[in-house]
């Protein structure tokens, strides 16, 4: 039994479908990341950044303590790993998947991320950071379709990790006014993929949907939503573990 950690995001997005596509038994233990539920000691044990997602394999493969992962992208790997697919093992397609899962862990998530903070979130008039996230996303997506347009997943001939990890991220970017009609070879991997039945049966699943205050073109947080997410109490939690 693994206990996934999770909020209704695309990071989290990720680790549900991989659970899905492995068919590992899981329980969701969901957070409500405006209402600070990331914040709490408890939390801070088993990821120390108390960010979402984290997982607890209570059995893993060497039958000893339960092992805690924290990161999307090594999630992905360790389940990988233990579930034996979706991972080359080695070579030059362990290599490539590793390489696009890097990339987007390390460039399009975060990129992303801050795009739909001030698209999204911040104060009105953030024009030079809107701008310059989302100038950045759309070179991001100019790299991803110039290596669908040659290969028919992101690793090579084979649906991996990478595919997992990058999915998500490119159906909430919606919400951002990005379609998928300017990007013919996104468009077409994305949806082979959403009809993947690991995928569909993750994104139907009513225990993983995001409510509906996550994914508003403008987002408006009360004070103590604000604090939790970007202000006091978001900072206060790293202080006191
Ligand atoms: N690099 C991390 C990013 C995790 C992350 O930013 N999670 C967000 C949800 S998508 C979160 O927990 N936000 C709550 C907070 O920042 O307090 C990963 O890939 O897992």
């Amino acid at each position: 039994m693994i206990d996934l950690h999770y909020s209704a995001t695309p990071n989290g997005q990720k680790i549900a479908i991989m659970l899905e596509e492995i068919g590992a038994p899981h329980r969701v233990i969901p957070y409500d990341i405006f209402e600070g539920d990331q914040l709490t000691e408890a939390f801070g044990r088993i990821n120390p950044n108390h960010k979402l997602p984290a997982i607890v394999d209570q059995s893993p493969a060497d039958g000893g303590e339960p092992v805690t992962v924290f990161e999307s992208g090594a999630i992905l790997q360790y389940l990988a790993e233990k579930g034996g697919r979706f991972l080359p093992a080695s070579g030059a397609a362990r290599a490539a998947t590793l390489s696009w899962l890097t990339w987007q862990v390390a460039g399009l998530g975060p990129m992303g991320g801050q795009a739909s903070h001030f698209l999204r979130y911040a104060p009105a008039g953030q024009d030079y950071a809107v701008a310059r996230y989302t100038k950045e996303v759309q070179r991001l997506l100019t790299v991803l379709e110039k290596r669908l347009e040659k290969n028919a997943y992101v690793a090579g001939d084979d649906y991996t990790i990478a595919d997992m990890a990058i999915w998500p991220g490119r159906a909430s970017a919606f919400v951002m006014g990005m379609g998928l009609d300017e990007w013919p070879a996104m468009k077409d991997w994305f949806e082979r993929i959403r009809e993947r039945p690991a995928v569909a049966r993750a994104m139907a699943r009513a225990d993983l949907a995001a409510p509906a205050k996550y994914i508003g073109r403008h987002q408006t947080l009360d004070e103590k939503q604000w604090s939790n997410m970007f202000g006091d109490a978001n900072h206060a939690a790293v202080t006191k573990d």
